[in-house]
């Protein structure tokens, strides 16, 4: 077959370090990006083959997101805008780890396993992130596309989201949206002015945000949608990238697991502001109060706030429709307690990543998912998106419920649901606060937070540890969810679990307690517990 031969022309230009075996992680491959040549061009070649395979364009992001700025990463994107579903990585890590000599067998195994027929048309988006690695990343990518005889669409820098919102409208042959950065602009922000108009006067305090742009990506997105916006939010950029490092001492990963706002943002108290992550696609809010205490509002302060206004509008709008929130096992217990308690909406667990929790989300009719972390988007289903049109468009329906529907039909547009978009997050939650005219104090006391904490511990090889339950109990290695569940047990209102990240190379450590002192006293010696059972390297953890 032709095009083995160039397979293996080509692929000696991208060589794989002999020996060199990476795993496919929560989001795809990530680590240090001098490595990640030869994974590039062969991810090139899976979304090729995956294009073929599923008759449809597929998309490969480059980009390590939260990580620091010398790794990178590839994320790859399935024909709805959804990550690639699980039943591919193991493709992907076959072909990934293959030695260059028996390159070309593994391609011709998934070819033959997936019955693909390689005379179809593969179509191929491919996007990246601001990192100084990227531009010849995504040139290895499009080569592995070639290679295979795909066609390649590049659209530069874009986030993530972007990327997954460009796959779906071209997939739905632009009943989605059109597949563009202006057409994503377009959508989203038309979406939020005609929501904020349900406004009483806003005055320009009201409009204002402060963005942490993480020194990404998404810093230069925000400046380019702005003026679609109609003055509608006024934006306050920190942290764009001209002159900070990407992600350090900012972004939505360090304001979440610090508990403190970012390095060179000035905000005065009782401010709104918002950080992004790397690749734009996590959202977390904050605020510091009169007596300078920082105020998070994560992903589960977030899918509550989103939750209970699609409830109210629902109701308003008399329809009948389920609706759950999706999370994991770092949800907040208060979170958790707040929703199925207060609001009564239904709460489900998964694993973190989020291509579980939006699977999980698929089963309703309204599905809100949101990572604590603040990865998270709301998916409503064909039928629910016609209920909600239905009544929009019926002329017998009374005022209230004609303006629920209105409503909700452009709260389905400003969302991106394909996946956790911190652009169109930030512009839903903007428009829910003007709409129902809260503050961000008022948000912040829907319910309070039990205090947590969040550490990393190095070990020699983090597959040692294997969970179950949603990640929320560790089956090995031996003794230490017995360790856990001991230690556990000396605090009031605790909780604890462990898991290997699946993005960076450390174990994390989560411990939730009564007070901060007792949350740090556990995640402290929880972490002891992992480096002496787990196979800990360096210095053993100090405590807070
Ligand atoms: C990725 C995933 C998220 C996950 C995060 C951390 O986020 O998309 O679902 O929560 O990694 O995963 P882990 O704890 O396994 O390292 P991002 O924003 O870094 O792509």
């Amino acid at each position: 077959m032709a095009e083995f031969q160039e397979v293996l022309k080509q692929s000696a230009l991208h060589p794989k370090p002999a020996g060199l075996c990476l795993q496919y992680g929560t989001a795809g491959f990530r680590t240090n990006a001098k490595q990640l040549d030869h994974i590039m061009f062969r991810m090139g070649m899976l979304a090729t083959l995956r294009s073929k395979k599923t008759q449809a364009t597929i998309g490969v992001m480059v980009t390590a997101s939260h990580n620091p700025e010398e790794d990178n990463g590839v994320k790859l994107v399935d024909p709805m805008g959804e990550m690639l579903t699980p039943a591919w990585e193991d493709y992907a890590t076959q072909l990934a780890n293959a030695e260059q000599d028996d390159l070309a067998r593994a391609v011709k195994e998934v070819i033959q396993k997936e019955a693909i027929d390689m005379s179809r048309e593969a179509n191929v988006f491919v996007g990246k992130d601001t990192r100084s690695s990227s531009p010849a990343l995504s040139q290895a990518v499009i080569d592995g596309v070639s290679a295979l005889g795909g066609h390649s669409k590049d659209y530069g820098l874009v986030t993530t989201p972007q990327l997954h919102y460009m796959v779906w409208c071209q997939n739905t042959k632009g009943k989605y949206g059109e597949a563009t950065v202006e057409g994503y602009y377009r959508k989203h922000c038309q979406a939020y002015v005609q929501l904020t108009k349900n406004a009483s006067n806003r005055t320009d305090d009201q409009k204002h945000l402060c963005v942490d742009g993480a020194n990404g990506i998404g810093a230069l997105k925000v400046r380019e949608m702005e003026h679609h916006l109609q003055k509608g939010l006024q934006i306050s950029l920190f942290n764009d990238g001209s002159k900070g490092k990407l992600n350090h001492q900012c972004g939505a990963d360090f304001v979440k697991v610090q508990q403190k706002p970012p390095a060179d943002i000035e905000i005065n108290p009782g401010e709104r502001c918002c950080s992004f992550d790397g690749d734009a696609d996590r959202i977390v809010y904050y605020y510091t109060d009169s007596d300078g205490r920082f105020h998070l509002l994560d992903g589960d302060k977030i899918a509550t706030l989103i939750s209970t206004f699609l409830k109210e509008l629902l109701t308003q709008a008399g329809l009948d429709l389920n609706i759950a929130v999706v999370q994991t096992a770092y949800a907040n217990g208060s979170s958790t307690l707040y929703l199925e308690n207060t609001m009564k909406v239904i709460v489900k667990c998964t694993k973190t990543g989020v291509k579980h929790l939006h699977h999980e989300a698929q089963k309703f009719d309204i599905g809100v998912y949101f990572e604590a972390n603040g990865h998270g988007t709301v998916l409503f289903s064909q039928a629910a998106v016609e209920k909600i049109q239905q009544l929009a468009e019926d002329a017998n329906s009374d005022d209230t419920k004609k303006r629920a529907a209105l409503l909700l039909q452009s709260t389905v547009n400003v969302i991106n649901q394909t996946v956790g978009d911190a652009i169109s997050d930030m512009l839903l939650i903007e428009a829910i606060l003007a709409v129902r005219g809260m503050t961000v104090q008022q948000w912040d006391a829907m319910y309070t937070d039990l205090p947590n904490r969040q550490l990393k511990v190095k070990v020699s090889d983090r597959r040692v540890i294997d969970t179950t339950d949603a990640e929320r109990r560790a089956v090995s290695p031996a003794g230490l969810q017995d360790a856990i569940d001991s230690l556990v047990k000396k605090y009031r209102q605790a909780r604890s679990f462990v898991r290997p990240s699946g993005t960076e190379d450390v174990v994390r450590v989560y411990a939730e307690a009564e007070t901060q002192e007792s949350a740090d006293a556990l995640a402290h010696e929880v972490s002891l517990a992992v480096y002496r059972l787990a196979g800990g390297v360096g210095d053993e953890p100090k405590p807070l």
